[in-house]
């Protein structure tokens, strides 16, 4: 039998099971392991975040795009810490990460050595991602790596995806054994969990009924790639289609059944059909805050009377903000086929596009957009985020990859941008991590270039903020020779969406904090184009509408990755997109009549 250090093990399996690339940084807690990968270089490419939550954020692109997971590899201490809030991002949206991060020696746990945390328990780090991987192992000796990469591979990409977490003491990934590398499909199933069929026919009954039908997709439509299944579900039945902030492209936006989002930030169109479905079936959605309006009932729901059908892979999140009428545990795809056999095999048919509510959707389809114009002014200097997104959907092509960060450009491509193919709408989602977009724009142009689609143009819309967080990635950009990936900043010279919040709940002089100033109280801000133009990248500043398509084609044609900058409005409510639905921001008892209002308000959640 062949010998292979620890580190050999991890990269030869990665290897085996098609991974093309680690992302990470090489410290003294990892050495052993990036020398083994620096013996496969050919087979495994190492690509350098400039920090390591930006490995996993660019592990997170690849894998939207691909259905591929990455690995990420960190030495010990602040390193691995780093990854936690990437981490975090992938265990709320159900992304597999391959969390790889170096710890001390097994024969030293507990000494104290450079970077090890040890004051309650020796060797300490893996506590601290608990709470955020589907998984942790902590090796004590090589023999075991064989095994827990199969296992943690299996964990990741099987039942609701997520990150796992290996630790390796720095001598495992030094010492070898005799081993095989194991086959990666020996141990896992390709299953996908098919739905109860007693629930399936009970779903079946509530929908041939109902008048009102609305189905609302979360992230897990587009895990699973259900979406042929959805869309033949929504045409057969009539059902208005409502997404969650994750399931954003898991059906066409310009579909006439297409009613946009529910919730605090979402639209009108889709809070009228989610609150008043008689029949609502969510599909992989986990009915978050943002969605539900914060429960108030009958703002984003009302649930009763409105039947509840919920679809889950996660028994966790069956019933757990809503009661359900059916919930079923199952896979996206698979129970939605289900559901259409069963239709089919009672006959079910219905000429969708002659019924009232069919009518209704197309009238508040258009009403929606009425609305969202009345603020909207083309000619302003700086231009609105509106005009920006107006201009960005007819520069870019239908299958190009947009993606954001938490901020005010994320609320309002959700109110106001079209998207009409699956694995095109990035976007930090439960986790509403600012910091994402650019790694994982990234990830998301090296994923296109796996799948033979070099040429698609990746966006990522990033608040002045969000781009301060990790702006040191476009060097990861420029370092991979990527081209036709845009980093388009869109500069009101603070953290603006935090900043309408406080005007919109607490008054429009209570804006603090939140505005980029320099000591006299002028607004400051960098000047991003000349920092991309300082990384390699073309860059350009421009503030008016006329200016954002010619600025675009001379970006494209650079050939190099470019840093668009765009200043955009500072003034509320020029700044950011209505908030229709409801959020519970707790008001400050002395601001007493904002408070009274809140009191009243908070009455009507039903937890
Ligand atoms: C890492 C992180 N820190 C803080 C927040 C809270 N937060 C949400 S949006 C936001 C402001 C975003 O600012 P920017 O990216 O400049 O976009 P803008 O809203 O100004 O358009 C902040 C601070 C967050 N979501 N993530």
């Amino acid at each position: 039998m062949p010998k292979y250090t620890g580190g050999e093990i991890i990269s030869k399996y990665l290897i085996k099971e098609g991974i093309k690339y680690v992302a990470g940084i090489p410290g003294h807690g990892n050495l052993p392991l990036v020398d083994a990968l620096f013996k496969d270089k050919e087979k495994i490419k190492f690509i350098q975040p400039k920090q390591e939550m930006s490995g996993v954020h660019l592990a997170i692109g690849y894998y939207r795009i691909t259905g591929k997971p990455l690995a990420v590899v960190t030495s010990i201490g602040p390193g691995a810490i780093n990854t936690a809030i990437g981490l975090a991002d992938a265990f709320v949206d159900g992304f597999p990460v391959l969390c790889l991060t170096g710890d001390t020696h097994t024969h030293m746990r507990g000494k104290g050595v450079l970077q090890e945390i040890e004051r309650k328990r020796d060797s300490d780090f893996p506590r601290i991602l608990e709470p955020v991987t589907k998984r942790s192992w902590q090796i004590s000796q090589v023999s075991q790596l064989p095994n827990v990469m199969q296992r943690a591979f299996n964990q990741m990409m099987t039942g609701r995806r997520g990150p796992v977490h290996i630790d390796l003491p720095m001598n495992v990934q030094a010492d070898a054994i005799d081993c095989e590398i194991p086959e990666p499909l020996e141990r896992r199933s390709m299953a996908r969990i098919q739905g109860d069929p007693i629930e399936i026919r009970n779903s079946v009954k509530l929908l041939k009924e109902a008048k009102r039908p609305v189905l609302l997709l979360g992230g897990g439509v587009v895990s699973s790639n259900a979406y042929d299944e959805v869309k033949e579900l929504a045409e057969k039945i009539g059902a208005a289609v409502v997404v969650t902030m994750m399931g954003k492209d898991a059906f066409p936006n310009d579909h006439p059944l297409f009613c946009w989002s529910t919730g605090s930030k979402g639209t009108k169109i889709g809070l009228s059909m989610t609150s008043k479905a008689d029949v609502l079936m969510a599909i992989g959605c986990r009915f978050a805050d943002e969605t539900a309006s914060s429960y108030r009932d009958g703002v984003s729901f009302s649930i009763p009377p409105t039947n509840l059908i919920q679809i889950d892979i996660d028994p966790h999140e069956i019933g757990k903000n809503y009661p359900v009428s059916v919930g079923i545990i199952g896979d996206a795809k698979a129970c939605i086929k289900q559901l259409i056999v069963e239709l089919n095999l009672q006959g079910f048919t219905k000429d969708y596009k002659k019924s009232e509510f069919y009518k209704e959707i197309q009238l508040e389809r258009k009403k929606w957009f009425e609305f969202i114009n009345q603020n909207k002014d083309d000619s302003k200097i700086p231009v609105m985020i509106s005009t920006v997104l107006q201009e960005i959907r007819k520069f870019f092509n239908r299958d190009a990859v947009i993606v954001t960060s938490s901020g005010n450009v994320q609320a309002q491509i959700l109110q106001e941008l079209e998207f009409y193919e699956p694995r095109t709408c990035l976007t930090a989602g439960g986790f509403s991590t600012m910091g994402y977009s650019v790694p994982a724009a990234i990830g998301a142009k090296l994923g296109l270039i796996d799948k033979g689609n070099p040429n698609c143009q990746v966006a990522a819309l990033v608040g002045d903020g969000d781009f301060m967080m990790t702006i040191s990635e476009i060097s990861m950009a420029v370092q991979l020779g990527l081209n036709n990936i845009f980093f388009i900043v869109l500069n009101n010279h603070g953290w603006i969406a935090i900043k309408d919040l406080q005007q919109a709940a607490f008054g429009e002089d209570r804006g603090y904090g939140t505005s980029f100033e320099d000591k006299y109280g002028n607004s400051y801000s960098p000047d991003f184009a000349k920092i991309g133009e300082a990384f390699g990248c073309y860059a350009e500043k421009i503030s008016k509408m006329e200016e954002i398509i010619p600025a675009l084609e001379r970006a494209a044609k650079s050939k190099k990755p470019a840093v668009i900058e765009i200043e955009v409005q500072r003034v509320y409510p020029f700044t950011g997109s209505p908030a229709v639905g409801w959020w519970d921001v707790p008001k400050p008892m002395y601001l007493s009549e904002q408070r009274k209002e809140y009191e009243k308000e908070i009455k009507g959640e039903k937890l």
